[in-house]
């Protein structure tokens, strides 16, 4: 069963049982390779300074910018706790989980690294809170929640998503994009990101670029470059702001926010924790109604 391929329909591929007998989850690769692109695309037209309180964050400013950031908003022990609880995901430590991604390296050099150096590769965990009660709890932080449920308009959410997204060093660059347009959610529903640096987030190591308003703009085509992504030149031009966090600081964000990550040119990974939230009693669709809105294929348009 060595080198069984599984390919999914999110740019990820499993190598099933590649591990031979050692106690690591299955690995998964990035189907997607860095490539060059313009430096302007983040270039920081302007750099955000995050709020210090819960109680400074304002659902007018969020609706109007599309983002709201602020210091400090996990103690540093549940900073600690998280990046402990990702590194006993990606060592093997608890058992099912195989929802670990790596990048930048072929299965074959990664099945001969100490643990280490794995953790070092690893891009992308998913589908962790319920493996995971260190992250699970992250998820539903009161405060955090309680902010949810506010930028929501008032309504119970639910956490659809959860990421892990731990630009490594040398890591890629994540393209612009709008987060629904990876959801099958009807388009009047709200989607609240949320954003957490659990390392020093910063503008060398690939910190949140923002196009502050751009939700106003609703659902914006996507095409296949380097990522499912805006194209550049829909991005070149518009003001980019730069939101750079220090280690527990966190970005909530519209799901329709253009927004995008630089590559890591440094010796240090970026590691963030990424939940995404809706209404409990959202309206879902199909990837049919989500492509009409954010696809390209069949309309006369191109990138
Ligand atoms: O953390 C990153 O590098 C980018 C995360 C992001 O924008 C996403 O996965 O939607």
């Amino acid at each position: 069963m060595h080198g069984l391929l599984i390919f999914s329909g999110n740019n990820v591929y499993n190598l099933k049982n590649q591990c031979k007998g050692k106690n690591m989850p299955a690995i998964q690769m990035d189907h997607n390779q860095a490539q060059d692109y313009d430096a302007s695309l983040y270039r920081a037209d302007s750099v955000a300074t995050p709020a210090c309180q819960w109680e400074e964050l304002s659902v007018e400013l969020f609706e109007r910018t599309g983002y709201l950031a602020l210091a400090n908003a996990l103690s540093s022990q549940q900073v600690h706790d998280a990046r402990e609880g990702l590194s006993a995901l990606i060592r093997g430590q608890v058992p099912d989980y195989d929802q670990v991604q790596f990048e930048g390296l072929t299965s074959t050099e990664i099945d001969v690294l100490t643990p280490d150096q794995r953790e070092l590769h690893v891009r992308r965990l998913i589908a962790f809170c319920k493996f995971e009660k260190r992250l699970d709890a992250i998820m539903r932080d009161p405060k955090l929640l309680a902010m949810v449920t506010k930028l929501l308009g008032d309504r119970e959410p639910i956490c659809f998503q959860e990421m892990a997204l731990l630009k490594p060093p040398k890591g890629r660059e994540k393209p612009w994009h709008q987060d629904n347009a990876y959801f099958n959610l009807d388009s009047s529903e709200p989607v609240v990101g949320v954003w957490i640096a659990l390392d020093d987030a910063t503008l060398e190591n690939g910190c949140m670029h923002v196009q502050p308003g751009s939700h106003h703009h609703g659902p914006h085509i996507h095409f296949k470059r380097r990522d499912w992504q805006i194209c550049d030149t829909d991005i070149l031009g518009n003001a980019i702001t730069a939101v750079p966090l220090d280690a527990g600081g966190l970005m909530f964000f519209n799901g329709l926010l253009y927004h995008g990550t630089p590559h890591n040119p440094t010796r240090q990974r970026r590691r963030a924790l990424q939940f995404h939230y809706c209404p409990k009693d959202a309206k879902w669709t199909n990837e049919e109604a989500r492509l009409a809105l954010f696809g390209s294929e069949g309309k006369d348009v191109s990138c």
